[in-house]
């Protein structure tokens, strides 16, 4: 007799001999091995929601800043983080099933061991990015979600953060911590209404040109645009590489991927010295700003000057209104934020600094532990998130004078103005805007609060990579024996040197970060460093 699931499983059969891992960011690969793939998500998707009690749990198709041949797919859940660490592992097992039955097999273990009562109702949002080969991928994903008798809600293209945004805001619909309307214009009326509340009169200094990498922030992005309209709040935005019509353009020459790697604007910038440019990804999880100083040199304010910029407002705006006593803010980094951010978090503006593993799933579960966790990585992705009880207490504080009234008022729009259910370039971009026009700073003074050191970013192709384990958030390595000692004798012989080596959890690589006092010399101990790993 057939079974929906070995129907499904054989309809989209692996290719021979692929091994799937659902890695930092979810499965991500060439996109022509991925169908059963999609399949299988789809089962265990429906698996996560039955888990959860039918919450909306969300599947996102997308290789965010990767090139236009590949894709990928993750997880969402419901209030909008990462998928827990021990349902990677179930999805993992069961993309490398090898056969339909094994698969159908490998679905009612997980449901007897996790006790899941398969007559639940089982609830999938699920949304795509441009690629060319989402129709299809998507076409497979509701393959294995039909089989498991899911409900889903497809929501066409949205950039990552959106999926995200809508899965949190079905969950709460009707609660007390209702996050939105659950649909496209709902989150645009959410982030434009927040922008103009938190800007509260002030305008942006100049134009701001936005590179959308030709991805999904393009079109949603111009959406956006439209519920900012520059006549009345003032911001001016040029919308480039917004070109969703040739896939094979996606992330070429192009997005915030591209500016971090080669430290330069995208060549079809036509921008001047002093204009402020930022740059999204291929899914808009990610953006990163720049400029042309006086002397036409590229300048790059990365993820880690969000962060100091947001967490510096931040500071201000919780004293101003008087909650400094009740309230603390942290920053999360990771090793690969620039030394001289981290000493301009603790000794300039005198706040606490985390450093986690890579990956925004590490950042945020830290910055949860914070009253405001401010959490970015160096290539752009992250956020500001607020506790609970800070909520409260933001919520309930009365204002002792007109000023602090003000400043609340402002710090309040920003809860709102920021996504809060995982860093979005849209959200983020909002914010810095808004921070900048209320210092009144151009990005020649955000630049001038810390000077970077220089650094080098090395990819080293090994043999094994999984010999390679760390400790110390990533910033030692254990094994393989021996090899640490001798970095750090290395590192010992530069000044300001700090070198660390760790395997890429989304490539097949070693990297090896290195800063010191000169461009010359982080080079060379980048280079000795990749020679010892080697
Ligand atoms: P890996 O490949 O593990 O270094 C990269 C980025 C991370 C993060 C993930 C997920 C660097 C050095 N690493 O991780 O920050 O963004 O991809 O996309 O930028
Ligand atoms: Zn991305």
């Amino acid at each position: 007799m057939s079974n929906p699931i070995v129907d499904a499983a054989q309809k989209h059969p692996p290719p021979e001999r692929h091994v799937y891992t659902y890695g930092t960011a979810g499965f991500r690969t060439k996109a022509d091995v991925l169908d059963s793939v999609l399949t299988r998500v789809g089962l265990v998707a429906a698996l996560r929601s039955r888990k959860l009690d039918g919450k909306w749990v969300g599947v996102m198709i997308t290789a965010s800043h990767n090139p236009p041949e590949d894709n990928g797919v993750k997880l969402v859940e419901p209030m909008g983080d990462m998928l827990e660490e021990s349902w990677e592992v179930i999805g993992t097992e069961m993309a490398n099933q090898p056969t339909p039955e094994a698969v159908l097999d490998y679905y009612h273990r997980i449901a007897k061991e996790q006790n899941i009562d398969l007559r639940k109702p089982a609830n999938v949002v699920v949304a795509r990015d441009t690629r060319a080969s989402g129709a299809r991928l998507l076409g497979c994903l509701i393959d294995g979600l039909k089989a498991s008798g899911a409900e889903y809600k497809d929501y066409g293209f949205l950039t990552t953060p959106q999926l995200h945004y809508m899965v949190r805001c079905r969950n709460t619909e009707g609660t007390r911590d209702a996050y939105g309307v659950p649909t496209e214009v709902g989150y645009y009326e959410k982030f434009s209404t927040a922008f103009k509340r938190a800007m509260n009169g002030r305008k942006p200094n100049g134009h701001l040109t936005v590179d959308c990498a030709n991805g999904v922030g393009g079109p949603k992005l111009n959406e956006l645009y439209k519920y900012l309209p520059s006549k009345e709040t003032g911001l001016e935005i040029f919308v480039t590489n917004d070109n969703v019509i040739k896939p094979e353009a996606l992330n070429v020459d192009c997005g915030a991927d591209y500016v971090k790697t080669n430290q330069r604007a995208p060549p079809s910038s036509k921008t001047g010295p002093g204009d402020r440019c930022c740059s999204l990804d291929g899914d808009a999880d990610r953006v990163v700003y720049y400029f042309k100083d006086e002397q036409n040199v590229f300048r790059l304010l990365d993820g880690d000057r969000i962060a100091t910029l947001v967490a510096s407002f931040f500071g201000d705006l919780v004293r101003t209104s008087g909650l400094a006593d009740q309230i603390k803010i942290g920053v999360v980094q990771t090793a690969y934020a620039n030394g001289a951010a981290t000493d301009y978090v603790e000794k300039t503006l005198t706040l606490p600094v985390t450093c986690t593993p890579t990956g925004v799933k590490y950042l945020h579960h830290a910055a949860q532990k914070l009253d405001i966790g401010v959490y970015f990585e160096a290539n752009g992705h992250g956020t500001a998130i607020f506790s609970h009880k800070t909520l409260e207490v933001i919520k309930n504080y009365e204002p002792k004078s007109p000023s602090e009234a003000e400043n609340l008022e402002t710090l309040r729009a920003c809860i709102d103005l920021i996504n809060q259910s995982v860093g979005d370039a849209l959200s983020d971009f909002l914010l810095v805007e808004t921070v900048l026009a209320h210092k009144r700073w151009g990005p020649q003074e955000w630049l001038n609060t810390y000077t970077d050191l220089p650094n080098r970013l090395l990819k080293v192709i090994v043999n094994d990579r999984n010999i390679f384990k760390t400790t110390d958030a990533e910033r030692k390595l254990t094994s393989p024996e021996g090899i640490q000692p001798q970095i750090d004798r290395e590192v010992q012989k530069f000044r300001q040197g700090r070198s660390f080596a760790r395997a890429s959890g989304t490539e097949d690589a070693v990297r090896v970060y290195a800063e010191a006092a000169t461009k010359a010399e982080a080079e060379d101990l980048a280079r000795k460093v990749s020679e010892i790993v080697k």
